[in-house]
C-alpha cells in the first residue's frame, strides 16, 4: 500500500492527464462526485484533490459550473540568478527564441546610465522573443557593453544559444548579482502582436541589471512577460524592516 495520500494520488493522475493533453486547456475536470465514484474515495478526498490542483494553478474553479483546466503557468523561482534557458528546463519546458534584433548600438539614456557607460559607448542590443514549448511567453531586450564581451553577437546563434552560457563559455564572465524589478502593465499594440495576446492583456514589465564578479554592470534587460503565463515565487525569511 503506497503512503501517498488518496487526494494526492488523484491530483497526480489529473496532472498527468493535463500534461499529456488528454485533458486540454479549458476542458471540464471531473467533478467531486465523478472523482469519488471513479477512485472509490469520499467526496471530501475528491474535493482535496481538486483544491490542490487549484492551488497549483492547474485548474480554475468556476462558481456553480465546476472545475476547468487552466492555461499552464510557468513557476518562476526568484531566489537564484538563473537564465531563461535554465528556468524553462527546470520547469520541464523546451526553451527557444526568435531573434528580433542582434546588433551593435550606441548607449543612450537609461541604458547608458544603468550600464554605467558613456552616452554613445558601444553596446550590443539583443532583442528576443522567448518561447516555452514553442509558445511565446516573453520579450527581452538586453543591452551588454561591447567592452565586456567583444564579438558577442557574432559568437553565437541566439535563436538556440543561451546568452548566459555564451558569456560564460566564450568570455569567462558570469552575472553573479542582479537587481530585478517588476511592474504590472497592459500590453500595447506592438507587444500584444509579438506576444500573441490581446491589446491591453496583463503583462509584467521586468528590468534586470546584472553585475559580474568584479561588480561591473554586465547586462541591462528590459522585458515584457505575459501575465497569463507566469507565477513569480519567492521564499521569504524572517526579518524586520529596520534590520
Ligand atoms: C533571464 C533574465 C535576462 C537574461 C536571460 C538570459 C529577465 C527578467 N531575466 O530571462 O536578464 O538576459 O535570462 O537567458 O529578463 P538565456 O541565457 O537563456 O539567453
Amino acid at each position: 500500500m503506497s503512503s501517498v495520500p488518496h487526494y494526492r494520488r488523484i491530483a497526480d493522475s489529473l496532472v498527468d492527464a493535463i500534461r499529456s493533453g488528454s485533458l486540454e486547456v479549458g476542458a471540464r475536470v471531473p467533478s467531486e462526485r465523478e472523482l469519488s465514484a471513479e477512485f472509490g474515495v469520499s467526496r471530501m478526498t475528491a474535493r482535496g484533490a481538486l483544491k490542490t490542483l487549484v492551488e497549483q494553478g492547474f485548474v480554475n474553479s468556476v462558481e456553480a459550473k465546476g472545475y476547468f483546466v487552466a492555461a499552464s503557468r510557468i513557476d518562476q523561482r526568484l531566489q537564484t540568478l538563473t537564465s531563461f534557458t535554465e528556468d524553462m528546463r527546470r520547469s520541464g519546458r523546451r526553451p527557444s527564441s526568435i531573434v528580433l534584433a542582434a546588433r551593435k548600438a550606441e548607449a543612450a539614456g537609461e541604458v547608458a546610465a544603468r550600464l554605467a557607460v558613456a552616452e554613445g559607448a558601444s553596446v550590443y542590443h539583443l532583442l528576443r522573443l522567448r518561447e516555452a514549448d514553442a509558445v511565446p511567453v516573453a520579450l527581452e531586450a538586453a543591452h551588454i557593453p561591447e567592452s565586456m564581451a567583444p564579438g558577442l553577437i557574432e559568437s553565437a546563434d541566439f535563436a538556440s544559444d543561451s546568452l548566459y552560457a555564451t558569456l560564460k563559455q566564450r568570455f569567462g564572465i558570469l552575472p553573479v548579482e542582479a537587481e530585478q524589478s517588476f511592474e504590472a502593465s497592459a500590453a500595447g499594440e506592438s507587444d500584444a502582436a509579438i506576444l500573441r495576446v490581446p491589446i491591453g492583456a496583463p503583462v509584467l514589465r521586468l528590468t534586470r541589471l546584472s553585475l559580474d564578479a568584479a561588480g561591473r554592470p554586465l547586462e541591462f534587460v528590459q522585458s515584457v512577460y505575459r501575465g497569463d503565463r507566469f507565477t513569480m515565487r519567492v521564499r521569504l525569511a524572517p526579518g524586520s524592516t529596520d534590520a
